[in-house]
């Protein structure tokens, strides 16, 4: 079966391992500042890579952003300042996205963003210039036809030229190449074997 992964995204707490664990309904054993839950859709395995959301983990999110199909982000609805601090998720993701970031208008790129935490009611929003849908994650309640958009984007062939376009460019500028041996060989010091549930070498790695 055909793999595609999905990266999630954004502040400590906003509920993004809560999020996924709830719409996968796959659970994992640790917790750990990867987690990789997986579920079917369209007789497509969708892994989808939760990271931890803590400044400490930064290095270990730059060396995977770009071997996504796709992008969640995810903010606290009852806490504003997440969703100011879309930008700087933004900034740490720009060299892996075109230049209409998380517009769920944008028909091109498979970016979702999510404002979970809806049950907890809504701090206002200054300036809302990047549109989102809205989840409980705790409540099971999310926007299924947005999930679902987002999801039929992350499969589909346009997509997933366009992000392996993106990561040949990315290498061929990249000064300072990383290999796979390198990569694993530093995670490797960080995890034990059987909490990183790496299910399939990329082509693009
Ligand atoms: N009320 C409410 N609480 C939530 C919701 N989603 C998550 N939480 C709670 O928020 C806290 C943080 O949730 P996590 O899922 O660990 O947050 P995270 O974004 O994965 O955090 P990091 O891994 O540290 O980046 C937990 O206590 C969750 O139970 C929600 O929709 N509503
Ligand atoms: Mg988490």
């Amino acid at each position: 079966m055909e793999t595609y992964s999905i990266c999630i995204s954004g502040d400590p707490g906003v509920g993004k391992t809560t999020l996924i664990s709830e719409f996968t309904q796959d659970s994992c054993k640790y917790s750990s500042p990867i987690n990789i839950f997986v579920s079917v859709y369209q007789n497509k395995t969708i892994e989808w890579w939760d990271f931890s959301g803590n400044e400490c983990h930064k290095n270990l999110r730059l060396m995977f952003y770009k071997y996504f199909d796709g992008y969640i982000f995810v903010h606290d609805l009852s806490n504003s300042k997440t969703y100011r601090n879309l930008k700087k998720w933004r900034k740490e993701l720009r060299p892996w996205l075109n230049d209409n970031f998380g517009l769920l208008k944008d028909e091109s790129f498979p970016v979702l963003v999510v404002g979970n935490k809806c049950d907890l009611g809504r701090e206002e929003i200054e300036e809302r210039k990047i549109d989102y849908t809205i989840a409980s994650a705790t409540e099971r309640q999310w926007e299924n036809k947005e999930w679902e958009r987002f999801l039929d984007k992350v499969i589909g062939n346009n997509c997933k030229g366009k992000v392996e376009r993106a990561n040949r460019q990315l290498e061929e500028n990249n000064d300072e190449l990383v290999t796979e041996e390198t990569i694993m060989d530093r995670i490797r010091n960080w995890f034990k074997p059987e909490e990183l549930p790496i299910t399939e070498k990329k082509s693009n790695f």
